[in-house]
């Protein structure tokens, strides 16, 4: 009998840290040894020449939702795991998103029966918070982190989501003191309503004019706020979607004097800018987004965030709304104002391959490094690690081989998602996973689906080692205890 169900032979098998010419054995979804000439599997596969990298972990994630907008995800939780492993990622954590009256377990127990029978890889929750009453934060949030959802994000813009100031620090002091990691999505409401208000007022309609009404200090803005609001409670946030130079800016200084703030960018801030939203017609709605991509120097900013570690985490913010359609993109009409486009752009698939070769492959970033962003990290920020995100015996055998020479170009038709179009279309890219398995089992291989519906089970997260507070606040009082310590 066979020491091992499957075992990858000869392949160079690369972590956040190590790169290693090494065999991988596996037993009972788990990676049971790594060694050279280890004994033989039930299957073997030769990766020979090959990249053996950890699954990836994509940790920002809109799927069977419907937005604030009324608009609707193409994507349900089949389509976005298929396409997410066929690009390499293995494991998803997209939204259980609350809107004001509801309940947070009503909510989670909805987007349950929405992936149940559905997703081919793993998939685990986030929280999106929109109405923290007294019960969400006093009963019903402690109990769901228990129950292993152990991340909430919350909205400073946006009329249906956004937090006040004092309600976001509730959401941080309740954080604390349960233990879970806060997402904060950065820009100012304000800011954004007051421009826009205007830009309408002079007739600017167009969806170039959403760049203009996102302005990069509105986000700037929003980033500090954020950051003091959580250094107050000194509780640990992550920045999302991070685009803009002057969040970066102040997110690489908040790190500097030993603040637990993280940040996360994603593709449209390395590889759209805003003159993708100045096309003809209403074609500029393809890549409108929120915050939007920018211009050539906040796009090399977030190369450089990505290179010397302001970035943690790199996801795609997969948010797939049909471009042809009364319930994507032209949600508010036709050809209606940028104000009514639905907001978001979708890039599961092509979130590792994108990076690997514009980031990798020019030595931007080394390999470990993308290891790190878009599979170790992401794990470790949600409570996942070491079982999701490595290569290390004892972790699911969530894996996806890389021939790092293969050319692919781009295109809605070679994607597998439910979308109608990609903002990426014709990007040539090289590298691509040729197989992704998930516990295990392969569910991509060689340009072929093997997974079937129902196969990606839900994980429950532990509470993230990441989401720890520094012990002591800037003003020397403990929200959790009541303790006071005169400095
Ligand atoms: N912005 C968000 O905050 N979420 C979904 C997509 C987007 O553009
Ligand atoms: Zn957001
Ligand atoms: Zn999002």
């Amino acid at each position: 009998m066979a020491d091992f169900d499957l075992v990858i032979r000869g392949g160079t098998v690369v972590t956040a840290s190590d790169t290693i010419v090494c065999d991988v054995g596996v037993k009972d979804g788990v990676i049971a040894a790594l060694g050279s000439k280890l004994a033989k599997g039930a299957k073997e596969i030769d990766a020979t020449g090959k990249l053996v990298l950890p699954g990836g972990i994509d940790s920002h994630v809109h799927v069977d939702q419907l937005s604030s907008s009324g608009a609707y995800t193409a994507d349900t939780f089949l389509s976005g795991t298929r396409s997410a492993m066929c690009g390499g990622t293995t494991g998803i954590i997209p939204f259980a998103a609350q809107f004001k009256g509801q309940s947070l377990r009503k909510t989670v127990e909805d987007y349950h029966a929405k992936a149940d029978g559905q997703a081919m890889t793993d998939y685990a929750f986030h929280l999106i918070i929109s109405d923290p009453t007294e019960s969400v934060i006093g009963q019903e949030l402690p109990a769901l982190i228990k129950d292993g959802y152990t991340s909430f994000k919350i909205y400073l813009t946006y009329d249906a989501l956004k937090l006040n100031d004092r309600q976001f620090l509730e959401v941080l002091a309740a954080a604390r003191r349960e233990g879970a990691m806060v997402m904060v999505h950065a820009e100012n409401h304000d800011m954004i309503a007051w421009l826009s208000e205007k830009l309408l007022e002079f007739g600017h309609t167009a969806p170039k004019f959403h760049r203009v009404a996102h302005a990069n200090i509105a986000e700037g803005e929003a980033t500090n706020r954020a950051i003091a609001l959580a250094e107050l409670v000194d509780q640990p946030i992550l920045m999302v979607h991070v685009s803009a130079k002057e969040a970066i800016e102040r997110i690489r200084a908040a790190k500097a004097r030993g603040v637990k703030v993280y940040a996360e960018t994603c593709p449209q801030y390395l590889f759209l800018t805003e003159d993708d939203l100045d096309k003809d017609g209403f074609e500029g709605a393809k890549c409108m987004c929120s915050p939007p991509p920018r211009d050539k120097d906040n796009q090399e900013f977030v190369w450089q965030g990505l290179a010397d570690g302001t970035f943690d985490v790199f996801s795609s913010d997969h948010a797939p709304y049909r471009y042809d359609s009364p319930t994507g993109k032209r949600v508010g009409g036709a050809d209606t104002s940028f104000k009514k486009v639905a907001n978001g752009v979708p890039g599961l698939e092509i979130r590792m391959p994108m990076l690997f070769s514009a980031g990798v492959l020019t030595g931007r970033i080394d390999i470990n490094k993308f290891v790190a962003l878009c599979c170790t990290n992401p794990a470790k920020m949600y409570g996942l690690y070491p079982r999701k995100g490595t290569i290390a015996v004892g972790a699911d055998a969530d894996i996806a081989i890389w021939d790092a020479e293969k050319k692919v170009t781009i295109s809605i038709d070679m994607l597998h998602d439910d979308m109608d179009y990609t903002p990426y279309e014709g990007h040539e890219v090289t590298g691509w996973p040729i197989i992704s398995m998930v516990r295990g089992a392969i569910v991509w291989n060689d340009g072929e689906v093997l997974a079937k519906p129902g196969d990606g089970k839900f994980l429950r997260c532990d509470v993230p080692a990441t989401a720890r507070p520094r012990g002591t606040s800037v003003h020397g009082f403990n929200p959790t205890s009541g303790d006071y310590i005169k400095f």
